[in-house]
């Protein structure tokens, strides 16, 4: 079979440069098949980018406009249906009619602030087609604004939370504590969460050079101790010689305040530091101590709830005194109920030991969870497409996308303020992926089935295009010309094009362009350039830059031919801590106070039981139980970036019967009757998932570790009730909670569940089988 659309014959090519948040990389056609590269200057890198090799002709690539079919003959409507209907396929001239005729209907009818445009999601690397930018731009110049989202599913308590405390989430994350000052400075890292290389391998925008394994071995060859607390062994590489600290998970807190209790206790604290940087110990401490409620939150205390023996607490604590101690939190431990918590007691440990603000010392928030921190940052601007003025003022939270479909009207709370969710009758997305992204999978699919019209724009047939009423698609990065650069990494790249779009894909900013043709707002979407006057556009920014500098600053023509340009970095300067500790009355930190917030009166003033005015162990409500008695740790997946290309040749090559792998210690499998290669049934009262079982002494007793990132798979029963997925999204199975009134950010990496071997017929794998459009 030759298709000469979807299968084209290819001439070899040379190599040509292209960026993915995964890695700096080129691509070169050889006997008709795609090959990678990574860059030639990357010291370590990620095998993420094979998922490159056969996606570009996959079968569950979208290759035509498509409406769904009870959308199409009863019109927009609330729909239960939307997940299990059937697609029509039309040309792109009725897509394109039928999207700008209901945008303005729910316009007219309702007003933009009927409109969700959040959107959601991490898109491509490049600059310009990054299409959650594309959608805001389109929804503002044709509609006057959209519902947006605020905050991320990354860092949705942490976001609110550290500007109470200590300042920005990028002044804590981005622009502190670095890799060079850790290899030159640090004793001690003491990381909750770990620094899993799978995560910091991986930067929004790109990362052209991956150095953190050689930073973490140099570091230990000097001589700094790494301390793992995390339920994986996984989550430090072996270079890093990590010492690993099995703490039950969601006990970080509890940990954090045993280690400042015996500090205080034993005067190890560092009195000086605190009074003069810090406000509110006083309130802490009386915690602490037990003053109130009689409870001193010493080691006998934290040990039972961490699993931890009182004697290996208190040897914790012994070690960090008159050390140069690095304290970090991944961003998993505040992805979960009072994930606030860790990340301001976590603030707290630095404070006491006297840290903050020390080359290689204090607190980087989230180091080693992304390859943006813990780097210099650019001297001059790297491109981004202005997404113009929103004129709706509604927002949510992000993670609270399901409460906001199912309460319209109803109340909720966020960082001090109680604001009603809007009532959406339809919501856009491009470049990101909800039912990879969201949890409580069954009840996202009821809340999707309130709208009366869901567009989206995809590359694949994701379970988000599968839910939609109008599926449109469009090119992926290897077809088309961009820029790719990050804030914090020195390489801008020429992204050439590899392909002709697959099928009848076309570009989100050709979609958009011709949607607000026919809205009447082409002039004001596309400012009379097309995709590559925008290129040329939106480079300027950065030669600019570069000639205000006096440094050499190449014309775009020079800079495409030549693939790539390294920019100037900033001084490693320790940021905003190391400013206020060199110069306290200068350089005050952007809290109320100008200090750091030990405790806060501003959050005891909202009155959240939930997220009091100091940091606390909060229980959890929702622990293993003995109907669900393990943690289930979903977090990020080894093989891929979420759900982008898990049809990717490295992605499937991981799974096994082409399920989702999950690692569980052979103590809990033998409990069970589980063996490794098992299909297992992961389960709790919200859904169940299946999965191929590895067994692992790399995993602590008592934890099933399922990373996201399968497409669901439903699998249904006569009903139309889902009975499980049948690929491993773990979605299906975590809680759709806010983190606390405070934040309301995204609780999806812990919950409770048990696991079974599933010794019933496997059901067939669909998530990587496009729908097969009907004819109405
Ligand atoms: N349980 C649990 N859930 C989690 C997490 C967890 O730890 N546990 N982690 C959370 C975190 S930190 C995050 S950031 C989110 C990630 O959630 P998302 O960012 O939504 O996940 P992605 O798979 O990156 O989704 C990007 C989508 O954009 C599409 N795409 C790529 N390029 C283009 C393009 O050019 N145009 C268009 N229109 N589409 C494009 C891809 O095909 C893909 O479907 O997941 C969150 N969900
Ligand atoms: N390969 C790859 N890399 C990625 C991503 C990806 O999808 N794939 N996603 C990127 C994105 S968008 C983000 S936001 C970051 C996310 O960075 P993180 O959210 O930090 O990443 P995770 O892998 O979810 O979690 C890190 C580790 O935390 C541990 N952990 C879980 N719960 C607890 C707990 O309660 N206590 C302690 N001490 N440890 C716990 C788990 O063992 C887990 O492996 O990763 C980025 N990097
Ligand atoms: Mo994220």
């Amino acid at each position: 079979m030759n298709d000469p659309v979807l299968n084209p014959v290819r001439p070899d090519t040379d190599p040509k440069p292209h960026s993915a948040h995964w890695g700096v990389f080129s691509a070169a056609w050889k006997d008709g098949a795609l090959t990678v590269q990574p860059h030639p200057g990357d010291p370590d890198p990620n095998p993420l980018i094979e998922n490159f090799t056969n996606a570009l002709d996959h079968p569950v690539r979208v290759t035509a406009p498509m409406v769904r079919r009870g959308w199409l003959e009863r019109g927009p409507g609330p729909d239960a249906s939307r997940g299990r209907d059937d697609y029509v396929q039309v040309s792109w001239e009725q897509a394109l009619d039928l999207v700008a005729a209901e945008l303005q209907r729910v316009k007219n009818q309702h007003g933009a602030q009927a409109v969700f445009g959040g959107s959601y999601g991490w898109s491509s690397a490049g600059r310009f087609h990054h299409a959650q930018s594309q959608v805001h731009r389109f929804l503002n110049t044709a509609l006057g604004g959209y519902v947006r989202s605020v905050n991320s599913y990354s860092a949705g308590a942490s976001a609110v939370i550290l500007p109470h405390i200590l300042g920005s989430m990028d002044d804590v994350a981005r622009r502190n504590v670095t890799w060079e000052q850790i290899v030159a400075h640090t004793d001690v890292v003491l990381a909750f969460g770990g620094m899993a290389l799978k995560n910091s391998r991986v930067a929004s925008g790109g990362i052209s050079r991956h150095i953190e394994r050689e930073s973490m071995r140099q570091a230990a060859a000097r001589g700094c101790r790494f301390i793992n607390i995390s339920p994986l062994a996984s989550d430090f590489p072996d270079d890093a010689n990590a010492e690993w600290v099995q703490a039950v998970p969601g006990t970080d807190v509890a940990l954090m305040l045993a280690l400042v209790h015996e500090l205080v206790v034993n005067d190890l604290h560092d009195k000086a530091f605190l009074a003069e940087f810090c406000t509110g110990w006083d309130t802490f401490e009386d915690y602490l101590l037990g003053r109130q409620d009689g409870q001193a939150k010493d080691a006998h205390w934290a040990a039972p709830l961490c699993g931890l023996t009182p004697a290996h607490i208190l040897d914790m604590a012994h070690r960090l005194p008159g050390k140069r101690v690095l304290v970090t939190v991944s961003h998993s431990l505040q992805r979960a109920e009072h994930g606030e918590q860790p990340v301001w007691m976590a603030a707290v440990l630095a404070a006491a030991l006297g840290q903050l603000g020390l080359p290689g010392g204090g607190y980087a928030y989230a180091l080693g969870t992304l390859a943006h921190y813990g780097k210099r940052s650019n001297a001059v601007p790297v491109a981004s497409l202005p997404q113009g003025v929103n004129g709706v003022k509604d927002y949510i939270p992000v993670a609270r996308i399901a409460d906001m479909l199912l309460h319209p009207g109803q109340p909720f709370d966020y960082n001090g303020k109680r604001m009603p969710y809007p009532h959406i009758r339809l919501a856009y997305w491009a470049g990101g992926n909800p039912f990879h992204h969201h949890q409580d999978l069954k009840r996202l699919t009821r809340a999707f089935a309130t709208l009366d019209t869901f567009i989206v724009h995809e590359i694949g047939w994701t379970a988000t295009a599968r839910h939609a009423d109008i599926v449109l698609p469009c090119t992926m990065t290897l077809e088309r010309e961009d820029i790719g650069g990050a804030p914090t990494d020195p390489l801008l790249v020429a992204m050439h094009r590899i392909a002709a779009p697959n099928g009848q894909a076309r570009d989100d900013y050709d979609i958009f362009a011709d949607l607000s043709e026919r809205l009447g707002t082409h002039a004001a979407f596309t400012e009379g350039r097309s995709s590559g006057e925008w290129l040329r556009h939106l480079y300027e920014k950065t030669r600019q830059g570069l000639q205000d500098k006096g440094l050499e600053a190449p014309s775009f023509d020079a800079f495409w031919e030549r693939g790539e340009l390294t920019l100037p970095q900033q001084d490693d300067d320790g940021g905003i801590l190391r400013a206020f500790r060199d110069n306290p009355a200068g350089k005050p930190l952007p809290t109320p106070t100008g200090k750091v917030q030990i405790s806060s009166p501003v959050i005891a003033g909202f009155g959240y039981a939930d997220c009091p005015g100091h940091p606390a162990w909060l229980p959890p409500q929702d622990g293993p139980t003995p109907e669900h008695p393990l943690f289930l740790v979903a977090n990020q997946p080894a093989t891929r970036l979420h759900s982008q290309f898990d049809f990717g040749a490295h992605s499937v090559s991981q799974k096994r019967q082409g399920r989702e792998v999950c690692t569980l210690h052979p103590q809990d499998a033998a409990a069970r009757g589980i063996g490794d290669g098992d299909i297992v049934r992961l389960f709790n009262a919200r859904g169940a998932c299946l999965a191929s079982a590895t067994l692992s002494t790399a995993v602590m007793p008592g934890v099933v570790q399922l990373p996201t990132g399968a497409w669901y798979d439903p699998v249904f029963d006569a009903s139309g009730n889902v009975t499980l997925c049948g690929h491993g999204n773990p979605n299906i199975l975590t809680r759709d909670v806010g983190t606390s009134s405070l934040a309301q950010g995204c609780s999806g990496q812990l919950t409770a569940v048990e696991i079974e071997r599933y010794d019933g017929e496997l059901p067939p794998l669909r998530a990587f089988d496009p729908p097969r459009p009907v004819t109405p």
